[in-house]
């Protein structure tokens, strides 16, 4: 659709910016935190780990600062559960609470809206070593964990995430990292996972409802509009089963309170299927998100499955995810998008095109809480970072979510990623994603000073012209 005149953003749109706990903070066992599952992976050599990362945790008061500069109406930042409740459950640490509490009002101070991320991949060990999300008793911890932050930060929080990438979890767990000896739980083990955390995340949406009923809560999912390679039928179901498979079914479940009728089948054929008790049913039907929490970086285009091992592929450039599965789909290229440096798909496009469709699926309000751009950034002698090819995918992206608004999509706000550099999931700290840039490599500390990139102020104006340059 090509309009006469684009819609401006929302006047209180939430311009933001993305972080999460394990790549961000460090202190990864002070003041009482235990450690999670990140901590205790195996995780590829030679790149970073997660014990310094950009020691947010020490220096987060200059990082809000530097925020509350370049002009964040919002920051989106996740909750280290093990620093709430060391134990998974019981026993509060109030140095982790008050840790908390003081970047929420440090937040406030300069009117950045907290967005809380309540679980991003970090599960703690303790947990794990009980059986994990395999164990339902993880249901009522996940829920129990919830009540503290909803009774602690309830009254100065009003949006929450529940948790993080579900759907990354369960079908790339790897890119986490991987258990010792590497051996990762069976598909079958992780849709039951899977179900147990759709049910905890249902119990933990009704219950912010009811202790804090100015909040607003939902799932933050990454979110992919499919291509097929050609217009050959069979590639456009194929194109749709991996959909449904990678997206929908995940968001289906919190908005629904049903799984989506495809991916139930699927899960049948192959003996997939999670044991699902009989009240499980109205657990899920019992709650519904206010919004769609959306991280977005890539299209992915497929072609109709060969049946057999020639369906799955690494990932370009990224040999830990593995794509295309024997009878459902298989990854192809697409001649008409770019590329990172890291092989990641940069279709701007493509996001208002997923926009539209999580608008017409489910009529709910999107908050962008992820979208960006790996790049191995440069620090000059001068101190300056220039990331041309950063603001250039901003620019296109916010002009894409423009169009998509003019579309009709009701948009929160967009929290990129990262505010500030982090450590990359799989990839170390050479992959840097933040707006300023943190004086450290793969293995030398430095002196972690932080330095705005181009980016940084190309986002400050952008911001305080509530993107009329788009
Ligand atoms: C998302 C995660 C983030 C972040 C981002 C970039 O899947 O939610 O935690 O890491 O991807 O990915 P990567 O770090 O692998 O480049």
């Amino acid at each position: 659709m090509i309009y006469q005149k684009l819609l401006d953003f929302p006047e209180h749109f939430l311009w933001g910016a993305s972080t999460s706990a394990y790549q961000v903070e460090g202190a990864w066992d002070e003041d009482g935190k235990s450690p999670s599952i990140i901590d205790m992976y195996e995780h590829p050599a030679g790149y970073a780990d997660f014990t310094v990362a950009s020691d947010h945790y020490h220096h987060f008061a200059e990082d809000i600062a530097l925020f509350a500069k370049m002009g964040l109406k919002a920051y989106r930042f996740s909750i280290a559960w093990t620093r709430i409740l060391p134990q998974g459950t019981g026993e509060v640490n109030p140095a982790g609470v008050e840790h908390y509490r003081a970047v929420i009002a440090e937040c406030r101070k300069y009117g950045i809206e907290p967005v809380v991320t309540m679980y991003h991949f970090d599960l703690p060990w303790c947990l794990e070593q009980q059986g994990g999300w395999l164990n339902r008793a993880t249901i009522d911890a996940f829920e129990n964990y919830a009540r503290v932050l909803f009774t602690e930060y309830g009254s100065e929080v009003k949006y929450w995430l529940t948790i993080n990438e579900q759907n990354t979890m369960i079908l790339h767990p790897g890119a986490i990292g991987l258990p010792k000896g590497g051996q990762l739980p069976s598909r079958k083990d992780l849709y039951q996972m899977n179900h147990h955390m759709m049910l905890a995340q249902a119990r933990v949406m009704k219950l912010c409802h009811v202790l804090c009923p100015q909040a607003k809560i939902g799932p933050a999912l990454n979110l992919t509009a499919m291509y097929p390679e050609t217009c050959r039928p069979e590639d456009a179901i194929a194109a749709h089963n991996w959909e449904v498979l990678r997206c929908w079914n995940f968001a289906d479940v919190p908005v629904f309170g049903q799984y989506h009728p495809l991916a139930m089948r699927y899960l049948e054929d192959r003996g997939l299927t999670p044991e699902i008790q009989p009240e499980d049913w109205d657990t899920l039907a019992g709650a519904k998100p206010d919004f769609i929490a959306m991280n977005y970086y890539s299209t992915a285009t497929i072609a109709a499955s060969r049946g057999d091992a020639s369906d799955v592929s690494a990932r370009a450039g990224d040999q830990q995810i593995m794509l295309g599965e024997e009878g459902v789909y298989r990854a192809a290229e697409n001649p008409y998008v770019g590329k990172t440096q890291y092989g990641w798909v940069v279709d701007p496009t493509g996001f208002r095109y997923t926009l539209r469709k999580v608008c017409e699926r489910y009529h709910l309000p999107i908050l962008i809480t992820e979208n960006g751009i790996g790049a191995p950034d440069k620090l000059e002698a001068d101190g300056s970072v220039h990331d041309p090819y950063r603001i250039e995918f901003y620019e296109k992206h916010l002009h894409a979510m423009r169009e998509a608004i003019t579309d009709g999509v009701d948009m929160l706000g967009y929290c990129p990623w990262a505010a500030v550099d982090v450590v990359s999931t799989h990839q170390g700290y050479a992959k840097r994603y933040g707006f300023i840039y943190v004086d450290r490599d793969e293995q030398d500390l430095r002196d972690l000073r932080r330095y705005p990139k181009d980016s940084f102020y190309w986002y400050q104006k952008t911001i305080a012209e509530n993107g009329k340059n788009l």
